[in-house]
Order: C-alpha cells, then structure tokens, then sequence
C-alpha cells in the first residue's frame, strides 16, 4: 500500500521558548547521582507513545534472555498499576511508578524508586517511560541508553514531527512489523526520516508478537551489558 502524499507548502506556524530550564537542570543533577548509584547497572530508557508495544516487548525480552541476564523493570503510568501486573505475572523484577498524570517520568522518581526495589545482581534495569513521545524525551533518568519504539500503526512522519526523541536515542525500534502488510507504512522512509534526525540512531523493525528482529534486539542489549561491565573492570 502507498500512502497519499502530503502537500508540505508552508502555512505560516509560531515557534515557542522553552520556559523550563531550571526545571531540567536540577533533573539532571539527580540524573548524574542516579549514574554514580548504579556503577554496574546498565540502564535502558524506554520511550514510545501510548500503546507501542513497550511492555509486550519487555515481556518477551525478560524471557528471551532469562538465562543470560538479571533483569528488573521500573514502569511508569499515569494512573494504574497495570503493567507493572502484567509483568509480575511472567516472572519479572518490576516495579511501578505512578506519576499522579504527569505525562513522563522525571530523574527524582527513579531515584525514590531505587529504595524500593531489589536490585542485588541485577545486569540490566530497564525504565518503562509513560508513553508519550513529546516530554519524555527532556529528562534525562541516568540511563546508558534511550531507545524509542515507534510501531508501523502510527505512521512513517513521526521522527520530523517529534525530532528530539529521536534524536536523543541510540536505538529506534520499529514495532508490530507484523501489521506492515495492512498499512501505508515504509520502514525505509521512517529509518531515513530518523536518520536526517539523527545520524547515528540504530534501527531494528521487530514483533513481539510474531518473533520478528527480537534475536537482534537481544543481541543488541547483550552487548551493551558487557559493554558496561568491560567499563567497570577497566576503570
Ligand atoms: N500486532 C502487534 N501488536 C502488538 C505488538 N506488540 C504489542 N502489541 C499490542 O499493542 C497493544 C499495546 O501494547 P503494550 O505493550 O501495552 O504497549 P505499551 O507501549 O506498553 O503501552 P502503554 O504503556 O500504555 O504506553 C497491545 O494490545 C499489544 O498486544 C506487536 O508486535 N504486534
Ligand atoms: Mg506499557
């Protein structure tokens, strides 16, 4: 399937000041403190829009790689405990952050967080951001690395029209690959879109629920877990 193309002629738009500075500096401050709490931790923001397939994906990931890696799980939600249910039901270390409707979570809710969950040996804790791919992407958690899921059902144009995710990630991972044949979607055009973006970015088209491109995913989040633990032994 195409899509039908937009006509993109300028229609004339007001472009706004970030009134926040002071708000993200001391973010970033207790971000820093976050990285010095968890020498040994690689830690891995995931980001996307609602209903992305984040928690599916984490699901799948602590099962592929339940016999390589320790794995525990901060999630963050507006209002419900859900996913962090969700997890807890196939076996995961997770623990859920409510947010009381704030639509991302800031560093100081990790760093409350890290009191109340059991991170003894833990290789990997990943941080399920609140989906939304405007706000998170200004606070820094004291992560290693972002990554953004971005899924074929929201469409090919979102990394021009929300560049600071992307261009704030190490990783994009293009999710329900499976839907690819139902929609006007073209991975080519969304990895070249994130790439203008961003250079640098990554890019792996997976399913969680057909099983498609997790090998690489995991292979992907093996390595940077070696990465850090290769860090520490040198330093
Ligand atoms: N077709 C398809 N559906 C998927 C895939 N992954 C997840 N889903 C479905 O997408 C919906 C949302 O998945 P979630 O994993 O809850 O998404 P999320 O990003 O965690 O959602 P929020 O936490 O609410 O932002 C669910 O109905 C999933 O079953 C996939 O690979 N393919
Ligand atoms: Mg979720």
């Amino acid at each position: 399937m195409t899509a039908p193309k937009s006509n993109n002629a300028p229609v004339g738009s007001v472009r706004c000041e970030n009134t926040s500075l002071n708000l993200l500096k001391a973010n970033d401050f207790v971000a820093q403190a976050i990285r010095e709490r968890l020498p040994n931790v690689l830690v891995i923001n995931i980001c996307s829009s609602p209903g992305s397939g984040k928690t599916t994906l984490l699901q799948q990931t602590a099962q592929l790689l339940n016999d390589k890696l320790k794995i525990a799980v901060l999630v963050g939600d507006p209002e419900t405990e859900r996913d962090a249910i969700r997890m807890k039901d196939v076996g995961i270390n997770a623990l859920q952050i409510v947010t009381g409707g704030m639509c991302h979570i800031e560093a100081q809710m990790i760093f409350q967080a890290l009191d109340h969950i059991n991170l003894t040996d833990v290789d990997v804790l990943f941080i399920e951001n609140v989906g939304n791919l405007v706000c998170p992407a200004a606070f820094d958690l004291g992560e290693d690395y972002r990554v953004t899921l971005l899924a074929c059902t929201e469409g090919d144009d979102k990394p021009k029209k929300y560049p600071r995710m992307f261009l704030t990630s190490e990783l994009m991972l293009v999710s329900k690959t499976d839907l690819l044949p139902y929609l006007p979607f073209s991975v080519d055009a969304v990895t070249r879109d994130a790439q203008d973006v961003n250079p640098n970015l990554e890019v792996i088209p997976i399913s969680s629920l057909k099983d498609e491109g997790l090998d690489e995913w995991c292979s992907w989040v093996l390595r940077k877990a070696k990465a850090k633990k290769d860090t520490l032994v040198m330093s």
